[in-house]
């Protein structure tokens, strides 16, 4: 058997309460278990640093276990500043396997006396991976949250607590991270480090920019970006000076002030509302929205009315896969290589309906949250993924890159620039911009011609809070619920009396104690009242347990 490794566990991090690295004793506020979400840990900062310390660790365990760079980014997105969080980041800059998900889960739901057990049982039952192999580091990241500091030392500590190396890359955007610890496992893909992503990205960027034509009628080089007043800005800034002279005329907005406050992807796609410090902002000029670490998109414009006209992930997936389409059919590789684009139940109805009516595209609908996409995207030799909030990109095989390189015709050459400038890692909003922009040059379109490509169906979003999440089971593709079965009889019924057009469906989120609620219809009203009628429905049910 195995040697046991000792373990000695600081007695700051502990699972009843711990003491902060201010030596402050905290005491652990949150009732129900920790679990790694969609998104890792979220919590209030003050939560996290014990949290932090023994994801540490598994980052460190998962290294040795794989011989490679494994990322922790610390962020909590587009939630509160005074929040934050924690994932880990695959060898491939993938989302943890989910069995390690369930690791982590374990870890941190330990108690103090249990964590040193945990440890030893986890390093037993893989192997006991070598200590200090070569090639395993972890490597940290964080966004601009006043907390991200102390829960590096927490990572840290937890990190190198066997002697693995440790190395901070201080403050970037996630998908920054995510292609760092991609090259770390993979230097032939391209240059290293942060300075390596803006390099890859800006020169990509010029290679297609270059051949394109620069007598435009519709399309101008002028967009206003609402950074979130996150990690955005700075990186931003950053990647459009290394930009060719006059490619791109960003005003920058929202760069310093409070962390998504009336800002940010998710406030624009939610609220249907400009965000704040957009108020001099004229009409139908184009704008681009980050969320607080960079790793969604939407655009929208301002109509005469006052209403804006959002473009969210749908649309800059609809404008991408027109793109790959177009140059895949007029190489005649349709056949030859297998092609998709992959939707989550939020892709608003009228953007399938534009796939497959009018692009001949069958969508794939598979449940919320990136590593979904991400996996069904993976079987094809190119696939475009997005969810409607914003998180999207293009991946591809070395196949389809080997069957591109066969020809060298402009459409060819077009499509590789482009597939290495979209960042096939994770969908990364920098990356996602530059690729928007450039397609828009190449059609030569202005917002207004991108947003006629299709009207969204008018959509209601309601949240729920419930006492158990886990009561509530859907279908795979979440458009249906299996339990409780009476709720979706009601909510049939319901979407039943509204007509054709409508489509309604209720899911537990992955991230918040909540469910949610989601309506279609012919009307802005009659999606209102759908939504109110179904989260009427389903507020009854809110009491339910998942044990009962
Ligand atoms: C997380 C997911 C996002 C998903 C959202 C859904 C990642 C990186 N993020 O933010 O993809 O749309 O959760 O939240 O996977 P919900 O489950 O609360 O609706
Ligand atoms: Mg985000």
């Amino acid at each position: 058997m195995a040697d046991l490794i000792p373990v000695v566990v600081p007695p700051q991090f502990t699972r009843e309460g711990n003491t902060n690295h201010l030596h402050e004793h905290k005491p652990i506020l949150v009732g129900r278990p920790y679990s790694y979400g969609t998104a890792g840990f979220r919590e209030h900062a003050d939560q996290l640093p014990f949290i932090l310390y023994r994801i540490g660790y598994l980052a460190s365990l998962r290294a040795r276990t794989t011989g490679k760079a494994i990322g922790v980014m610390i962020t909590a997105s587009h939630n509160p500043e005074q929040d934050n969080g924690v994932k880990i980041i695959d060898p491939d800059g993938e989302m943890l396997a989910e069995e390690w998900e369930t690791y982590a889960t374990e870890l941190v739901n330990a108690s103090d006396e249990e964590f040193p057990t945990a440890v030893r049982a986890l390093e037993t039952q893989l192997n006991d991976p070598p200590l200090g192999s070569t090639g395993s580091i972890v490597v940290c990241g964080r966004d601009t949250r006043a907390s991200g500091q102390l829960l590096t030392q927490a990572a840290r500590a937890g990190a190198t607590l066997f002697r693995t190396q440790f190395e901070d890359r201080g403050l970037v955007t996630t998908p920054q991270l995510h292609y760092i610890v991609y090259v770390l496992n993979h230097a032939s893909f391209g240059p290293a480090g942060e300075e390596g992503y803006y390099r890859h990205h800006a020169l990509t960027f010029k290679e297609l920019f270059d051949k394109l034509s620069k007598s435009l009628t519709n399309y101008t080089p002028k967009l206003h970006l609402d950074c979130a007043n996150g990690i955005g800005a700075q990186k931003m800034r950053k990647l459009e000076r290394k930009l060719p002279n006059g490619a791109l005329n960003i005003h920058f907005r929202n760069e310093t002030g409070v962390l998504n406050h009336e800002c940010g992807a998710d406030i624009v796609k939610i609220s249907h509302k400009a965000p704040a410090g957009f108020e001099d902002v004229p009409v139908n000029e184009r704008c681009a929205v980050f969320d607080g670490d960079a790793d969604r998109l939407v655009y929208f414009y301002k109509k005469e009315d006052g209403q804006i006209e959002l473009l969210d992930g749908d649309k800059i997936a609809l404008l991408i896969a027109k793109f790959y389409k177009e140059h895949l059919s007029s190489l005649g590789l349709e056949d030859e290589c297998t092609f998709a684009c992959v939707q989550t139940a939020y892709a608003n109805g009228n953007s399938t309906r534009y796939l497959e009516e009018e692009l001949g595209i069958t969508p794939i609908c598979v449940p919320t949250g990136v590593k979904h996409l991400h996996h069904e995207a993976a079987k094809y030799d190119c696939a475009i993924y997005f969810e409607a909030n914003g998180h999207g990109t293009v991946t591809y095989s070395d196949r389809f890159y080997e069957l591109l390189e066969r020809s060298d015709s402009e459409a060819a050459f077009r499509l590789r620039v482009m597939s290495r400038l979209i960042n096939k890692i994770v969908g990364d909003a920098m990356a996602d911009l530059l690729a928007v922009e450039l397609i828009l040059r190449h059609y030569d379109w202005s917002v207004q011609e991108w947003a006629a490509m299709y009207e969204d169906a008018p959509n209601k979003q309601i949240k729920i809070t419930v006492f158990d999440r886990a009561a509530f089971i859907t279908t795979k593709d979440e458009q249906k619920l299996i339990q409780p079965g009476s709720l979706q009889v009601l909510i049939d019924e319901a979407v039943k009396r509204r007509g054709e057009k409508a489509r309604a469906f209720v899911r537990p989120s992955g991230t918040e104690n909540i469910v949610r609620v989601y309506a279609e219809a012919a009307s802005q009203a009659d999606a209102d009242l759908l939504a109110a009628e179904i989260a009427r429905a389903t507020d009854d049910y809110k009491d339910c347990d998942s044990d009962s």
